[in-house]
């Protein structure tokens, strides 16, 4: 009786409710960072009666604290296929592929995400989840020894796996089976600490990789940051050492613009954290570091001929000034920024008409109302007020960028380079699905919201060249 089942966007609300009250627990600096950013947004808001404005009528206002994402790192393949399973009953697909290893970090990942438009307005959260590649660590011994250590823990709760398969099964959860899976979910987040490994193996992971020992020494994948949304990313960033919080050196992504463009994103340092390591005479004590805080500011998703650009200039700027791990010439990096994303148009409607960007349509209550005698040609729609065009907001990740994250938690003096190939088809056959393709989905929402819009306005045929 599916009448009985709650939404998936409920649960999914539920889950994020649920790991941010745990985190906040966990990590009492990211408590601070989310207080922080909540006085800036208060500032912001303030300040700007438009976006406030704005902000209300798409419902967005009461959630704007709430968080927008997360980031795991897997250990083993029959994990990514299960990790699936579990964001499938909270309404997330696997959106995008990213390839690390070209900055070092020996992982691929995806980014699970709700696709629907109606569900990323009751709820954008998404989990940014990486899958460890042992086959990138050189000594065969090391690899094998991690595999093993991997192959004998249980991240998920058997009541979790039971209620995945009541799911798939029945084809939804019920209100009690959907708070019962959102608890039994969390254990696989959890922090542990108390190490699966001796102080002696953690070491050796840990100097093949830091993030390979993150990924092997643990009972679970534990939660490794969240993310709110701030409305002023430079004020945040700016205010962090006042409240004793140290934030990355740059903040990662485009500049800051009138139009924003895909997403921007810093993060506070990893904090040292005590762990209990196991051993033949007891347990040792020693420390881990592994979990921070991040927040991001989302703009307007590009289209192919847009981000072909945003990653060319980003590339020459990146070429130009190398930031150290200090934060040497971070003040470089950010005017050389602003100064080469000159070339990137910054109005809405210049993004729109050279075709840099995707936007959401809609007919007008002005155009609604002249019906039957309108241009049928978009572009006269739009200028007459017609037809009116929002920007869809950018829902993925950024691979420089989530390299320029892990970089900062990981310290620049791992910088190695991995020799290898992106592999795409490794990942999707542990994951037991095809990761969709982002840009498509982008293209979909934008050309349905036209349809709708020129059906609403009782036209219907002409697409806009810039659409096509
Ligand atoms: C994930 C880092 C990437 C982002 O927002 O790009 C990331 C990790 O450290 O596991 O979170
Ligand atoms: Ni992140």
């Amino acid at each position: 009786m599916s009448g009985a089942f709650v939404s998936t966007d409920r649960i999914r609300s539920l889950f994020t409710e649920a790991m941010s009250q745990m985190y906040r627990t966990e990590v009492p600096q990211y408590g601070t960072l989310i207080e922080l950013v909540g006085e800036v947004n208060a500032e912001v808001l303030a300040k700007d009666q438009e976006l406030s404005e704005r902000l209300r009528r798409a419902g967005e206002l009461e959630r704007i604290d709430v968080e927008r994402h997360g980031a795991i790192r897997l250990g083993t393949a029959e994990e990514l296929y299960t990790i699936r399973r579990l964001f499938a009953v909270m309404g997330m697909r696997s959106v995008g592929y990213y390839d690390l290893s070209v900055a070092g970090v020996p992982v691929h990942s995806t980014c699970f995400r709700p696709i629907e438009e109606a569900a990323l307005k009751v709820n954008p959260f998404r989990v940014f989840t990486s899958l460890l590649r042992l086959e990138l660590i050189e000594d065969v011994e090391l690899r094998a020894e991690a595999a093993d250590i991997l192959a004998r823990r249980r991240i998920y709760t058997p009541r979790a796996i039971e209620l995945i398969e009541q799911h798939e099964n029945a084809g939804g959860l019920t209100e009690a089976e959907a708070t019962e899976f959102v608890a039994e979910a969390l254990e696989t987040f959890r922090w542990h600490g108390e190490a699966t490994v001796s102080a002696e193996t953690y070491k050796r992971l840990h100097d093949a990789h830091r993030l390979i020992a993150d990924v092997v020494s643990f009972k679970g994948p534990h939660i490794n940051h969240l993310t709110p949304r701030t409305l002023d990313i430079d004020e945040v960033q700016r205010r962090m050492p006042e409240r004793g919080i140290t934030p990355k050196a740059v903040i990662e992504g485009p500049p800051r613009r009138n139009c924003d463009i895909l997403l921007r994103q810093t993060s506070f340092k990893a904090l040292e954290e005590p762990i209990a390591f196991t051993g033949a005479g007891g347990t040792a004590s020693g420390t881990h570091t592994a979990r921070f805080g991040e927040i991001e500011q989302r703009g307007v998703a590009l289209t192919v001929k847009g981000r072909t650009l945003y990653d060319q200039l980003l590339a020459s700027v990146r070429g130009e000034v190398q930031v150290g791990a200090s934060g040497a010439k971070a003040g470089d990096y950010g005017a050389e920024l602003a100064e080469r994303f000159k070339a990137l148009p910054d109005s809405w409607d210049e993004l729109r008409r050279e075709g840099l960007a995707f936007f959401h349509y809609s007919a007008t209550p002005e155009g609604i109302a002249a019906k039957g005698r309108l241009p049928s040609d978009p572009e006269a729609l739009i200028a007459k007020g017609y037809l009116r065009f929002d920007p869809v907001i950018y829902e993925d990740f950024l691979p420089v960028s989530a390299a320029g994250i892990f970089q900062s938690n990981l310290g620049t003096d791992q910088q190695q380079n991995y020799a290898t190939r992106s592999n795409r088809d490794a990942f999707e056959e542990a994951l037991g699905a095809d990761v969709q393709d982002e840009l498509a989905l982008y293209a979909e929402r934008q050309a349905a919201s036209l349809d709708m819009a020129m059906e609403e306005l009782g036209l219907s045929g002409p697409k806009l060249k810039t659409v096509a």
